[in-house]
Order: structure tokens, then C-alpha cells, then sequence
């Protein structure tokens, strides 16, 4: 079979060997289907569904997921016990999990409204408030994740938002994975959308007779429902937002001659074993020779051993090492490369966090596997891949509120900073604006006089 053929390897350079333009290219993600050919795809359906409702989405999942059994596309809360009948173990696990991650992102909340006094008499005011409906896309393909639904409901949940949409594509039989229900359950969501992909998007964007409309989609998915997430979050009729867009899972792992080769493996093959299309990337720092063997034998030899030995050969065929000799020139690598994940496996983790430029979340030190973080340690799972990390946050609790400002002048305040807004409207030409403080100065002035 498949799975026998050759070894299960990395392409190793050595930095001080190429030229700066083949490590860079050899750092390339993996390029994703051409977006003209998938928004091509994803158009006519979310066009569909927007037009057909229920109706719509339903076909859709009969379609593609075969649910044919199924006769609507919603499931609403109180989702029926018989529907999370799980394994102590398994309750055991999410409950442990949600309150690792409900205790962190509760901590991540501004309880204090920000006040700053600018002049005397000037105040500004910042303050936070839920967003009020939240869809958040779990994805089914080749996983089950209800470990997603944690990363996004839990956070939804702690920030109050008031209505919490789920949405996952069932499996044939019609049904949902009773792992996704209970967490659905836990958060207290208000109805899980039975679909996946662009027609799921679709019908929480724009609503349908059963489907809530949303105000912000949330989660991981496909290239279609990344598609989907930005065509929808760019009609304004729709009036949606999203979180950030998602590529293919990646980890980057630093490590020094204190790693131990094996648990370095086990790093990279945890990420690779999520699709073909993960990219994993090796940095080391001083190693020998035999070193860098002993990590390459322990990533055959333990990939030989997984059930998803083909996902990672595809992953591990365009993943590489890069055989550095510093601190300083890993972290720049890293820097550059932007991780969705980094994990650290060098002598001095906390020092070198500091170095840390750009990735989504990180890992610290030989007992900190990424799965730790994947399902239950407290840090969200949901980040910007494909290099998005140099200019987007994790999800977190922010994803879920928004800010708002106010101003408050007092008679005073006003007098001070009039002259000036008065100032730039006759700059901008826009006399009205003048006027509404100068009406109120001459009116003060007026009182002053006794007028
Ligand atoms: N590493 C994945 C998240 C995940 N892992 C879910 C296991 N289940 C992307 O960050
Ligand atoms: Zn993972």
C-alpha cells in the first residue's frame, strides 16, 4: 500500500550554505487554489441560499454532506439529552477543557470603562459591549473538532454575547457528533445550523426562515468557507463581520541541542497529521550531525505509526528544517515566517519569547506540547495562519465585543477646545460644524453678559 513507500523526511538546509532568496523560498506556504476558481464556486451558492432559505440550505447539505435523512436545517436549543450521550471520560475532558478556557478569556475582559480628562473639562470615555449575535463555523471534514466549539463558544459565552449561533456539517446519518452538542449545550448556544461550507456562511449572514441572521461569523473552515467569510463579510447588505482569514494549520518548531529528538517529532507530526495541505517547518539551533539524524529518525519512525501516516507524508513533503547556528537567526526566520504556532524547545524559552515578533500563540519549553493548547490549557486554538499572524490577533475575547466612545464636555470644556474644532471646520469648509459651537459659545457668553 501507499503508506509503505519511502521515507518520511524533511528537506534540510543549512542557512549559512544558500542564499537568503532559497530559504525564503523554501519557506513559501503551499499555494491554495486559485480564489477566482473557488469564488467562482462559492458565489452562485451563497447567492442561492440567500435567495432560497431553508429550502436552499437543506439541498445543500443533502448534496453534500448526503445528510439526505434530514428534514430541517437547525437544530434549536434545548438540544434533547439523547443527542450528547458521551463517555464519562469524554464529559470529563470537555468540562476540565471549557473551564481552563473560560477562566482565561474571563480574565482577558476590561471590567473598568477607560476615562481620560484630554483638557479640563474634555472627557473621553471608552467602553466595551458584547456583540450581539455570533455564528460560529466548526468545521467536519476529515476530524471531528468539538475542540473548536470550545475556542469559539467559550469565549462568546464569556463576553455575553447574546445570541450564539453554531454551525457544523452533519454526518450522513443526519446527525451531529454528541461532542459538538454538549459544548453547543454548554455555552448555552441558541441553535446549531446543520450544514457546513459556503451554504452555512451563507445562512448566517443573511439569515433564513429557521437560520438566526448574525452580526460576526467566527472559525476555521475550507477554502470555500474562507471564500464565503469574505464575500459575505464584503456586502454591505449583509452588514457582517468576520474573524480573520484561515489557510491550512502550520507549526514551527525552534529547537537547541537541549531538545529532546523525539518530543520534537511528536511536535511537528501532531501539526502534520491535520491535512495534506499543514505545512511544518524545523529551525535548529547548533546541532550536530547525529542530533539532527536522531530527530529525523524519530519523525520516520513515529509517523510510520500513525493512523494518519497519509496526511502527514503529504504535509511532511513540502515541510522543511533549517539548520541555523543562533538564537538570534532562528527567531528572525521565525519572525519573518509568522507561525500560526511556535513552539520552543531551547534552553532558555521564556528569554526567547521576548525575540517573538509575529506568530499566534506560543508554546514554551519541552513539557509544553501545542496539543496542550489545542484542546485544554486555556489559550485559544482559533489563529491567524498563512502569515496573517504579523497583522492579526487569535481569536480571543476581544473577537467578541466591540468598543465604544464617548465624550462629555462641561461648559469649560467646551470654551477650551471650541476655538480649536472652530478652526478646523473653517479649514474644511464645513460651516455647520463651526456653527454648533459657536452658537453655544455666544449662548454661554449671552448668560455671562445677563442677557
Ligand atoms: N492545531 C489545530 C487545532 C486543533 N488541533 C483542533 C486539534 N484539534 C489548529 O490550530
Ligand atoms: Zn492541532
Amino acid at each position: 500500500g501507499k503508506t509503505a513507500e519511502g521515507r518520511i523526511t524533511m528537506r534540510r538546509f543549512v542557512t549559512a550554505d544558500e542564499k537568503p532568496e532559497t530559504i525564503q523560498e523554501a519557506l513559501q506556504r503551499p499555494s491554495q487554489r486559485s480564489t477566482e476558481k473557488i469564488m467562482a464556486i462559492v458565489n452562485p451558492i451563497i447567492k442561492e441560499v440567500r435567495a432560497g432559505g431553508d429550502k436552499a440550505l437543506l439541498s445543500y447539505t443533502h448534496k453534500f454532506e448526503k445528510a439526505t435523512s434530514l428534514t430541517s436545517p437547525v437544530l434549536k436549543a434545548p438540544f434533547p439529552e439523547s443527542m450528547m450521550q458521551l463517555p464519562q471520560e469524554t464529559i470529563d475532558a470537555i468540562d476540565l477543557s471549557f473551564e481552563n478556557i473560560r477562566k482565561f478569556h474571563a480574565a482577558q475582559r476590561e471590567e473598568k470603562t477607560l476615562e481620560v480628562e484630554t483638557m479640563p473639562g474634555v472627557v473621553c470615555t471608552r467602553f466595551s459591549r458584547p456583540i450581539e449575535r455570533v455564528g460560529l463555523y466548526v468545521p467536519g471534514g476529515t476530524a471531528v473538532l468539538p475542540s473548536t466549539a470550545l475556542m469559539l463558544g467559550v469565549p462568546a459565552m464569556v463576553a455575553g454575547c447574546q445570541k450564539i449561533v453554531l454551525a457544523s456539517p452533519p454526518r450522513a446519518d443526519g446527525r451531529l457528533t454528541p461532542e459538538i452538542v454538549y459544548v453547543a449545550h454548554k455555552v448555552g448556544a441558541e441553535s446549531i445550523v446543520l450544514a457546513g461550507g459556503a451554504q452555512a456562511v451563507a445562512a448566517m449572514a443573511y439569515g433564513t426562515e429557521n437560520v438566526t441572521k448574525v452580526d460576526k461569523i467566527l472559525g476555521p473552515g475550507n477554502q470555500f468557507v474562507t471564500a464565503a467569510k469574505m464575500i459575505v463579510s464584503n456586502d454591505t447588505t449583509a452588514n457582517v463581520s468576520i474573524d480573520m482569514p484561515a489557510g491550512p494549520s502550520e507549526v514551527l518548531v525552534i529547537a537547541d541541542k537541549t531538545a529532546n529528538p523525539a518530543f520534537v517529532a511528536s511536535d511537528l507530526l501532531s501539526q502534520a497529521e491535520h491535512g495534506v495541505d499543514s505545512q511544518v517547518i524545523c529551525i535548529t539551533i547548533d546541532l550536530s550531525e547525529q542530533q539532527l539524524q536522531a530527530i529525523e529518525d524519530e519523525l520516520h519512525d513515529q509517523a510510520m505509526a500513525l493512523p494518519r501516516v497519509d496526511m502527514v507524508r503529504g504535509a511532511i513533503s513540502h515541510s522543511i528544517t533549517l539548520v541555523t547556528s543562533s538564537l538570534e537567526e532562528a527567531m528572525e526566520l521565525s519572525n519573518a515566517y509568522a507561525p500560526e504556532h511556535l513552539i520552543l524547545q531551547i534552553a532558555h524559552p521564556l528569554a526567547a519569547r521576548d525575540m517573538v515578533q509575529n506568530a499566534g500563540s506560543v508554546f514554551c519549553g519541552d513539557w509544553t506540547p501545542e496539543s496542550v493548547g489545542d484542546y485544554s490549557a486555556g489559550v485559544n486554538h482559533s489563529l491567524p495562519t498563512y502569515g496573517y499572524a504579523k497583522q492579526y490577533s487569535g481569536v480571543n475575547l476581544g473577537s467578541y465585543v466591540k468598543h465604544i466612545t464617548s465624550a462629555h464636555l462641561t461648559e469649560q470644556g467646551l470654551r477650551n477646545v471650541g476655538g480649536a474644532v472652530m478652526q478646523l471646520a473653517k479649514v474644511e469648509e464645513l460651516e455647520a460644524h463651526r456653527r454648533a459651537v459657536s452658537i453655544r459659545l455666544k449662548w454661554l457668553d449671552g448668560r455671562a453678559e445677563g442677557k
